[in-house]
This record gives C-alpha cells, structure tokens and sequence, in this order.
C-alpha cells in the first residue's frame, strides 16, 4: 500500500505526463517547435521541482502548471521532487497573508520578484507577482533562465514590464488566409468561422505569455466588419477562453462602417447618434460574452477603407465614439496612424506620402479620449528596410502612443531571408526625438500614459512562422515590449540558447548571424535609405525597381538618368523634415548631417555625390549589393560549420534556406546593379555590374522547344530574357569553349506555382553528378518569371573541357513552363 503523499505524487506525475502526451498528440502545432523546449542540459536542476501555489486563480495555476511542465522537461524526466524545498507562487497579497511578519514590497501590475531563500530545512524559491499575471511572467522567467542552464539557487530578480501595451495584431481573414502571412493558414479562423480545434492558439498563448505579451487582436485590419456578427463573436469568445489561462486578452480590429455594413443603419457617421449608440450596444453584446475583452483596432480612411473623412468627420471623432463605448468595461482604442491617400501626384513635387500621419494627427493632439492610443508604424512610409522614426512619436504630447512593427517580414524577405529585426526595433526605441531638448526617445514616449508595443505577427499552421530562426523576431519582440534596454545580441543569445543549444560555439555563431542578417538584407535590397526596392504594387517580395514610380502609393524614389532620392527637405523638398523637432530636423535638412545610410530617403542627388567617406552613391550601390550577396554566401559557410552541433533536422532546414537565400540575393544584386548602370550610365569601377563573363544565357544556348521571353521587370532577369517551353519537354544546349578545370554550375531557372516543373543538367548527355535533376517545388509570388520566382540550383563539381556539350532539359507540368534565365560556371575553389 503506497503512503497517500507518495500516492498523490504518483497520480499527479500521472496526470501530468497525460496532459502533455496528450497536449503532443492532439495538437500539431506546439510550442515546443518555437522556444519553449526545455531541453535536459544534462546536469541536475538548481533549483526545487515541487511547485506550489497561494492563490486558486486561473493564472497562478497556470503558473504552477507551466513550472511543472518546465521543469520535467528540464530534468530529463526526473520525478519531480516531494521533500521539503518548494517553489512558492503567490501574489504579493497573498504572500503578506502567508507570512506577515516579513516584508513583501508592493509591486506594479505585472511585476514579479524571484527570491532565493535558504532555511536550515529546507530551501525555497518564491515567485511573487503584483498581480497574479505577474506569477505567470515570474514563472516563465524562471524557465527561461533554467534552460539557459543558468544557476539560480541563490535567484534574485525583480523585473516589470516597460509598457503595459505589449500586442501581437494578426492580419487573418475570416476564410483562413493571412494578409501578408507567410507560414500558411490561420490557427484562428476557417472558412467565414473560429476554427473547431483551438490547440494552436492555446500553444500560442503560451509562446506570448512566456515573453510577456498581453493582448491579442485576432483578426485583419481589413475586412473586419464581418467579425461582428453575432455567430462571429461566439467564436471568438472560444478564442478569448483559450487564451484567457495565459493572461493573453482578445481584441478585435473593427470596420468603422460596421453600424451600416453589419448593423443595417443608414449611416456610419460617428457622430450620429444612432451610430454612437449601436456602438454601445455592440460593446455590451462583446463583454458579455468576453468579460476580459481588451478592445478595438481601427483601420479608417486608409488604402481603402472607410473612415470617418466620409461624414467630414476626424479620427478624433471616429476614435472617441468607440472609446466612449469601451470605456464603462475599461476597453481601449488602438487608432492606427497608418492613414494617407494612396492616390497621390507623383508629378508633384511637395507630394509626400511621409507626411500624412503627422499632417493628420498632429493637429488632434489632446483631442482624444483617455482610453485612445495612437498606433503609428516604426517608420513614416511602410516597414521598409530602413525608413526613419515617425516623426509623429514627437508629435503627440498630450496623446497615449503605440509603436507598430512587423514580425512577419513583408517588406523583409518574408521569412524566406534571414532578417533579425531587433536591431531595427531597436535603434527606433533609443532614437531620440529631442522634443523641447528633452529625454524623448521612443521607448519613453510611448511607456507613458497606457501606451506600449504591437507587432503585427503573421503566425500561421506551418511552423509558426515558416522559418525557426523568424521566431527569434517574436521572441525579440516581446523582450523588447517588455524591457526595451535588453540588446539584441542578448536577445539572440537567450533565444539561441533555448531554441537551438547552450554550446558557446552555436551561441556564437547563431547570434552573429542573426546580427548580420538585417544590414545583409538591408545591402542587397535597398541601401542609403532607398527603401526595399521591391515590386510596391504585387507581392513586395523581389526586386522591381520602378514599381515605386509613376503611380499614386507614394513610396518613390526619385531615380532618374542624373540622380536618385526624394527631397523631403524644408528648404527645397516636401519639407517633412519640418515635421521633427528642430534638433532633430537640423540633422537630416542637410546632407552634411544625414547619416549615409537615410541619405536618399531625405534628398536627391546625383549619382556622383560623395558619401561620407568619399565613395559616390553609384559605386556604393554596386559595393553594397556586391557585398551584401557574399555575406548571403557567408551565411551558408557559417551555418554548416554548425554540422553536428544541432538537431540534424534544423539543420538541414535552414541549410536549405540559407542557399536559397545565397541564390535569390544574387537575384537581387544583378536586378539592381543592372538597372542603376542602365539609369545612370556609369560604370561598376570593379567592373562588376552588367558583366557576367562565366554565365551561358539561356537565349544564347541551342534552344529545342524552348522560345525567347522578355522577362518584366526585365532587371529581373539577365540580359532581360529567359526561355519558357511550351510543349512537354524542352531543352538548352551550350559548346563550352572555356578553360578546362572543374565547375560548380548554377542554373537560375524560374520557380512557378501551379505545377512542379523538373530541370535535368546533363553533360555530353550523361548527368554528371546525382545532385544533377531537380523538381521546382517551391511556392513563390507571381505567375510568371520573375524576380520572385527566379531560384538558383547549384550542380556541384562537374569536370569541363572545350567542345563539351552542356545541356539543360525543361519539362514542364501544369502551369509551371520549366522557364529558366542561364547558367553560369563557377571555379571550384
Ligand atoms: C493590412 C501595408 C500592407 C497591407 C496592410 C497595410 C496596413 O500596406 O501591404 O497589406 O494591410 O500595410 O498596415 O494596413
């Protein structure tokens, strides 16, 4: 017969195991697959297992639930421990009670202490929230630090919360898609309804809680006013019930003219009172069913969408009426800044899509009600590569603020790049707006007064968001929102050691490659504050220079045959310069003070102006893009010599990515040091760009089947031409009159959906190697040759001599016309 205490034990160790083996086999999607692991470091833990707790709530059980699951993981399955040592969980409150002769400090919502006690008996770790929130964020804490195999018997921490925003916003439609999702299909919605299988989210209410993310708002910023449908609204109750043990809080963008589209009025003029009062009612309707429910985001008057300017109304107005609505259940409003016409004159000079959101705001200051906050992207334009901070962050003093990033890489690469985005976050929270010469950095302005942060996520089914190594832009997210002082390269640090391993050598290299991937990016996409030179009005994916150009969505770049740059200055531009604080407009009004990297952000010049260290813009354009390929390159050098150290399987993943990713920025450098030679005139001083003298074009080759195609945007391909096969097989064939020696060969050929089309390189009509046919079976944008299709395969190793017949054979398969661009003949080092 067991002893009850040991029956007991045995039965929860029981219980426990059920709930996580069930937890795996039930749901597909964990959030084991992102950071929350805990691995078995292979020593024993610093720290009590046995967990308890003071209080009964949601929360604090969640908290203990969480430890307990943490720490067997941690301790490679090791019971959990019975004897006196205990990890204590309880709100300061209950603590007092517990114990009122010792002194508990009082704590801010969401702070938590981690204390190390150690009695003669026994020793005790107590977790102590200022709410019971808090307990959650201490427990997770706690784990983090765990599985970082970081000591903490003698634990001393007090830690709160920067801002008490800290939001992820998912663009999801009701049918299940994502607006500028990358990882496929929702884990919320289906078909017009919240999916039947919640697992998901619930392992995504942990993943957010671990970082200390508070708020949800679950569906797109477009399309929303179906979400307020009553059967709509259950659903979405369901997703608040999940979400609710982790503290997360459910909102929901709104359609404005939902009065009139979902509530059949004649109007949506917010200030009608028949609208003001559906509102009411509609709010009500919302918190009975989700008590907890944390409010509205508004997208109005902005790329399409309704707004109050139809009535001659303001945001002001549009926003208070919404506020007034939540403020009895202490609801928010997030406005979003993100409002401008995106039928703008291009021919117009002063024209300038930067300064909407201040031109519009800015005169609404004070204006709103207290429980507004103004959601403004990090830059001025639209997640670029590189943008300056919204000047709007120093253009609101009486108003509460939040700063909007992107997690999903829109404008970045979209996940298929590696692109740490810390560091941009970063640099944007410690930029200093020098409003009245005061301390106003970023981070301040938007701490103050109920505001925070939002990333807008783009989690989906595959893998959360595709990429394992795009997780770590969630995970910095929610450090950042939560402690804005960390670094990035801690940040990476901390999430390396939790997600991939504690050894030096992998810490190393993961977190140096994590630093260098945005200024990589950065280099190959858009330097000197271009932007992201992408296709602006497809999938703002791979290059297309003059997509910027010539229509009204504002995201131009000025480049002609004599210079490139907008000119934003007071004195002869749009004067948004004007829009910053005078310390601040005096840096970039002049392009002595213009850092290099915003220079054509903030002024047009010729192609020979010299940057700061007497380089032209045209040979760094070349320089840049050059350079950024090779670190492209590097990346996959770096990674495999993480061979062995790592999961084999992530190691193969991401080795896959990043050779991807080496073939698509030669894609992007080609497209546009072509374009600006072509523009400018000027030639690569290297002799780089527009010389190409290993590569066989395909339009050169002996072509059977295939046909000559002018590929659009014609900097997409090289020379501006491919071939595509129109029947069921097509081939290529080259004499090769170089040198003899040994080759790698690369064969840039176009991925395209609807079909798996299958590529054979053979030589003297035998295949030279085993790695030498392919399918093309990736996903891409565009249905035709592109820049966002065109992929590079690498034949390794491949022995040549003169009169050799090198050959490509095409079949194509459904809509995918085994199109390809050339191959080229690379030296094995
Ligand atoms: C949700 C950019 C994106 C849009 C997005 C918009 C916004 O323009 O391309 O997909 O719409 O920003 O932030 O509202």
């Amino acid at each position: 017969m067991l002893r009850p205490g040991i029956r007991q034990y045995l039965l929860r160790i029981i219980f426990m195991m059920t709930v996580i083996i069930y937890a795996h086999n039930t749901v597909a999607q964990t959030a084991a697959q992102a950071w929350l692991k805990y691995r078995f470091l292979g020593k024993s833990l610093t720290v009590p297992t046995r967990v308890s707790t003071l209080g009964q709530s949601l929360l604090e059980q969640s908290a203990a639930i969480e430890l307990r699951r943490g720490l067997l993981s941690l301790s490679g399955g090791a019971p959990l421990e019975q004897g006196p040592n205990i990890i204590l969980l309880g709100t300061v409150q209950e603590m007092r009670a517990r114990e009122p002769k010792t002194t508990v400090p009082s704590l801010g919502p969401d702070e938590f202490l981690i204390t190390a006690r150690h009695g003669d008996l026994a020793r005790e770790i107590d977790i102590v929230g200022g709410n019971d929130r808090a307990t959650l964020y201490g427990a997770f804490a706690l784990l983090r630090k765990l599985a970082q195999g970081i000591d903490m018997s003698k634990a001393d921490i007090r830690e709160r919360p920067a801002m008490p925003i800290r939001w992820v916003d998912e663009w999801d439609n009701a049918d299940g898609s994502i607006e500028r999702g990358y990882a496929g299909r929702s884990i919320f919605f289906d078909n017009g309804h919240v999916r039947d299988d919640l697992g998901p989210v619930a392992e995504y209410a942990r993943l957010l809680a671990s970082i200390g993310i508070n708020g949800c708002n679950v569906n797109n910023v477009n399309n929303a006013a179906v979400f307020l449908t009553p059967a709509m609204l259950e659903g979405i109750a369901r997703i608040a019930q999940v979400m609710r043990p982790y503290g997360v809080h459910v909102s929901l963008s709104v359609d404005i003219a939902s009065p009139q589209k979902v509530g059949g009025l004649s109007t949506y003029d917010p200030l009608d009172p028949a609208v003001k009062n559906w509102w009411a009612t509609k709010v009500n309707e919302i918190y009975s069913l989700i008590p907890d429910f944390a409010g509205f985001t508004v997208k109005a008057d902005s790329e399409g969408q309704p707004g109050p300017a139809s009535f001659g109304r303001t945001p002001a107005d549009a926003a208070n009426t919404l506020a007034a609505a939540l403020a009895p259940h202490s609801g928010v409003v997030l406005y979003r800044a993100f409002v401008y016409n995106h039928h703008a004159d291009w021919r117009d000079p002063k024209a300038d899509r930067a300064r909407a959101a201040y031109d519009i705001f800015h005169p609404l200051d004070g204006k709103f009600a207290p429980n507004v906050i103004i959601q403004t992207k990090e830059g001025p334009i639209d997640f670029q590569v590189r943008e300056p901070v919204s000047p709007l962050f120093g253009g609101l003093t009486q108003t509460s603020q939040a700063m909007e990033v992107q997690i999903t890489q829109e404008y970045t690469g979209q996940q298929r790049h590696l692109v740490y985005l810390a560091p941009m976050w970063k640099q944007v929270l410690d930029f200093d707006l020098r409003v009245d010469g005061g301390n106003t950095q970023v981070q301040k302005v938007i701490a103050r007064k109920g505001g925070g942060m939002i990333g807008v996520a783009g989690i989906g089914q595959q893998a959360w968001l595709a990429s394992p190594l795009a997780l770590a832009n969630l995970y910095a997210f929610g450090r950042l929102a939560w402690n804005p002082d960390l670094t990035p390269g801690q940040i990476a640090e901390e999430w390396t050691r939790q997600t991939i391993s504690t050894d030096p050598a992998v810490v190393r290299t993961v977190t140096k490659m994590l630093i260098q991937s945005w200024p990589a990016y950065e280099s190959y996409t858009g330097p000197l504050g271009l932007q992201t030179l992408t296709d602006i009005t497809g999938s703002h994916y791979g290059p297309n220079i003059e997509s910027s150009e010539n229509n009204g969505w504002g995201q131009w770049h000025r480049a002609d045959h004599d210079g490139v740059g907008m000119d934003r200055t007071v004195a002869t531009g749009t004067a948004y310069v004007g829009q910053y604080s005078p310390d601040v407009a005096q840096i970039y009004e002049s392009t002595a003070n213009t850092p290099d990297d915003l220079l054509l952000f903030f002024h047009h010049v010729p192609y020979t102006w010299k940057l700061h260290d007497g380089k032209t813009v045209i040979q760094y354009l070349y320089d840049s893009h050059y350079q950024g390929a090779a670190q492209a390159a590097q990346f996959v050098g770096d990674w495999e010599a993480l061979k062995g150290r790592i999961d084999p399987e992530l190691y193969a993943d991401m080795l896959a990515r990043f050779q991807y990713q080496a073939g698509h920025a030669i894609v992007w450098r080609d497209a546009i040091v072509q374009y600006f030679l072509r523009l400018s005139g000027i030639p690569d001083a290297q002799g780089r760009a527009g010389h190409y003298p290993n590569r066989l074009e395909a339009e050169t080759a002996d072509l059977t089947g295939y046909k000559v195609i002018d590929v659009s945007p014609w900097e997409d391909a090289s020379g501006g031409k491919a071939v595509t096969c129109g029947g069921t097989s097509c081939s290529a064939a080259w004499t090769y009159n170089g040198q003899p020696g040994r080759f790698n060969i690369a064969v840039q050929y176009f991925d395209l959906q609807g079909g798996v089309a299958k590529f054979a390189l053979s030589v003297n009509g035998q295949p030279p190697t085993s790695d030498a046919s392919w399918s093309a079976d990736a996903t891409f944008p565009t249905p035709r040759p592109h820049g966002d299709n065109s992929t590079r395969r690498i034949v390794h190793d491949i022995s040549l001599k003169p009169g050799d017949t090198v050959r490509i054979e095409g079949t194509p398969d459904g809509k995918d016309p085994a199109a390809f661009d050339y191959i080229e003949m690379l030296p094995v080092p």
